[in-house]
């Protein structure tokens, strides 16, 4: 496979197991994310395949100087996976905190924003990129408390088809992949470092694994040039909604 594939949130879970398994398939990787050790870890473990970009998606400067500093090699990055992004609080609206809103935003939408703009010019050369979008199910449905998680998702669905529309002139692909439940740091994060309401979310019933997304995503790249995977939800089998999950009791 010869892409340079740009992928934000490359420090754990989704993103973590893509950056491996592309890299694995013989592309080229700009991993991202905030947490430089954990990104040290991957680049260790691929060495010159992997290029390391520490930044952070809300600082619109950052993202800018990070995608300039890319060296030859990576410049040219013809396959952009927005994956940064988290949940912070699981509160209902009138108890949510606006620290918590604002993050969503900032990091879920415009850090998203900020990414693909940034990366545009390299995208749209020759027509050969390839944007995809981490959605959510919360991106299709709103869950009780999911308030301000559940907006954001719901915008980077929309803005997923507005670029789309946007770039059809300029032959790219442009597509979202929406995961229901998966087991990552993603509900450690939401509940701000407490593992065992973490767990709790996952327990009782086979969630999916990060590894599951990278597969798809790995299908997503290698179709067809003339077929793009537009919009596609993957749930675990022991989901049927955001609000139906089977489980043991
Ligand atoms: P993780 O918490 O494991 O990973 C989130 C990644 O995003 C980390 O690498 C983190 O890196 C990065 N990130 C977070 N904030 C920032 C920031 N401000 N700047 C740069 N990078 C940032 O969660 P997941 O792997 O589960 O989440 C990945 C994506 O998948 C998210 O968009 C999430 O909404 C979506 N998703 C997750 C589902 C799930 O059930 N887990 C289901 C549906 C969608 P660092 O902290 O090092 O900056
Ligand atoms: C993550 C899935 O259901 O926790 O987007 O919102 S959920």
């Amino acid at each position: 496979m010869e892409h340079i594939v740009f992928i934000t949130g490359a420090s754990s879970g989704i993103g973590r197991a893509t950056a491996l398994l592309l890299a694995e398939k013989g592309c080229r990787i700009v991993a991202c994310g905030r947490r430089e050790s954990r990104l040290a870890a991957l680049k260790q473990q691929w060495g010159e395949q992997i290029h390391t970009l520490c930044f952070d998606v809300r600082d619109r400067k950052s993202v800018r100087e990070a995608v300039d500093s890319l060296p030859p090699g990576f410049r040219e990055v013809d396959v952009l996976i927005n994956n940064a992004g988290n949940a912070h609080g699981l509160d209902p609206f009138d108890q949510a905190s606006l620290d918590d809103w604002d993050a969503m935003i900032d990091i879920n939408v415009k850090g998203l924003l900020y990414v693909t703009k940034a990366l545009l010019p390299s995208l749209l050369k020759d027509g050969r990129g390839h944007i995809i979008n981490i959605g959510s199910t919360a991106g299709k449905e709103v869950y009780p408390k999911g308030n301000v998680y559940c907006a954001s998702k719901h915008a980077v669905d929309a803005i997923n088809q507005a670029l789309r529309m946007d770039l059809n002139a300029h032959g790219i692909r442009v597509g979202a992949v929406n995961p229901g439940l998966v087991e990552t740091e993603f509900s450690q994060v939401r509940f701000k470092g407490d593992e065992a309401r973490a767990a709790q979310v996952y327990k009782g019933f086979r969630p999916l694994t990060p590894e599951d997304i990278a597969e798809i995503i790995h299908f997503v790249i290698t179709r067809p040039p003339h077929v793009n995977i537009a919009d596609l939800v993957v749930m675990p089998t022991d989901q049927a909604s955001s609000t139906l999950v089977r489980k043991e009791t």
